[in-house]
């Protein structure tokens, strides 16, 4: 069948077809990918009040990509306490956040003690927030430094400490030979969907990333979201697809070429039509900046991600994003594009229209 009769009849892509997207003119991306979008969510844009808090910027991985852990690029290591942590939720529960995003980098000092006694710390005294946190990078570094490499172990304790979903950070490309030379150190592409199949069977769920535009090709973001979508029809319990467009400052890549928005667009259309499986596409802000997250929102997209406040790695790397941005901003946005402002929570489910 030709891959324009597929689209039509809105099957499934065989992955032969996944690998030819790319070779289509954006506008007959977009044209596929919003209906398909169009079909699942009409014309809601979906976004949630959050706060990102990164407990410490110390990292025994030197990814290729990264500008925000502490090195030569980025000399200025921080290590959080908790009561410095509780002070930020503190602050941030009276301006109605609802869920707290934590990501961290990979550091012994403080044991696994130091990772977990937070969730439950933070709780203890706000038992409504949703607490997403632990990418299945810091969970492969929390197993092979303190439990053996026993991804099980680490797991159940984030149940026991009050982790409600995990994020979809630390998948960065699949292909072995591309991970190799970004970061050879983190967890490998077989383990990171291992760590979120694990998670599922909990009867949890997650998200999945994708960072593109270093020195992957169009192949390998194919290869990425085929991956992603096998996984999910045996775990079925990724939410949403986030794909993170790179930002080069002040990282041991900083000569590469950025991406334009054209290849950008066409990535999360492609998404949209690969990941049949997975509800949402993120068109996550702070990488994209609003303009083009609120273009994405007419290419497959129909998520925003959050109001962030604080936001530590995309903007560590040239990103707009270190202050965050207001819910206003986003209605406002959202209304102007004609399209329908949707607060939600933490696992899609819609808290209000705005
Ligand atoms: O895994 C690191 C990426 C991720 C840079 O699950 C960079 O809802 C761009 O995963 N330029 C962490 N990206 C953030 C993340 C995330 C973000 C928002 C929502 C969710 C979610 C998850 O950030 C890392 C890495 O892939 N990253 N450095 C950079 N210079």
């Amino acid at each position: 069948m030709d891959i324009l009769e597929a689209l039509d009849e809105g099957k499934r892509l065989s992955e032969e077809d996944c690998y030819k997207l790319y070779d289509l003119d954006l506008q007959v991306l977009g044209f596929y990918a919003n209906k398909k979008r169009l079909k699942l969510h009409g014309k809601k844009v979906y976004f949630n009040c959050n706060r990102h808090i990164n407990p410490t910027n110390m990292c025994v991985d030197t990814c290729a990509f990264c500008a925000f852990s502490a090195h030569r690029h980025n000399p200025n290591p921080y290590h959080l306490t908790h009561e410095e942590i509780l002070k930020i939720v503190d602050d941030t529960v009276t301006r109605g956040t609802k869920e707290i995003h934590i990501v961290s980098a990979h550091n012994k000092k403080g044991g696994w003690e130091w990772y977990f006694e937070i969730f439950r710390k933070i709780k203890d005294k706000y038992p409504h927030l949703h607490i997403k946190a632990m990418t299945a990078a810091e969970i492969n570094f929390i197993a092979k430094s303190f439990f053996d490499g026993d991804y099980s172990a680490v797991i159940d304790k984030m149940l026991e400490y009050g982790v409600d979903s995990m994020p979809g950070g630390g998948a960065e490309i699949f292909d072995e030979k591309v991970r190799n030379e970004l970061c050879a150190s983190k967890v490998s592409s077989d383990n990171w969907l291992k760590i979120h199949g694990l998670w599922h069977q909990k009867g949890k769920q997650s998200n999945a990333t994708m960072l593109f535009g270093h020195i992957e090709s169009r192949e390998n973001r194919i290869d990425h979201m085929l991956r992603l979508r096998k996984q999910q029809d045996i775990s079925k319990g990724f939410n949403a697809f986030i794909p993170l467009v790179w930002q080069k400052d002040n990282s041991f890549l900083k000569d590469l070429k950025p991406l334009g928005s054209i290849e950008i667009l066409k990535t999360i259309a492609i998404a949209r039509l690969v990941l049949d499986n997975i509800s949402h596409i993120k068109a996550y802000w702070a990488t994209l900046g609003l303009n083009l997250a609120m273009v994405a929102q007419e290419y497959g997209a129909d998520d925003l991600d959050g109001t962030i406040e604080k936001e530590n790695i995309q903007s560590a790397g040239g990103a707009k994003s270190a202050n965050g941005i207001t819910l206003q901003d986003f209605i406002d946005n959202i209304k102007t594009s004609n399209l329908i402002p949707i607060e939600r929570d933490s696992l899609y489910n819609e808290i209000k229209e705005y």
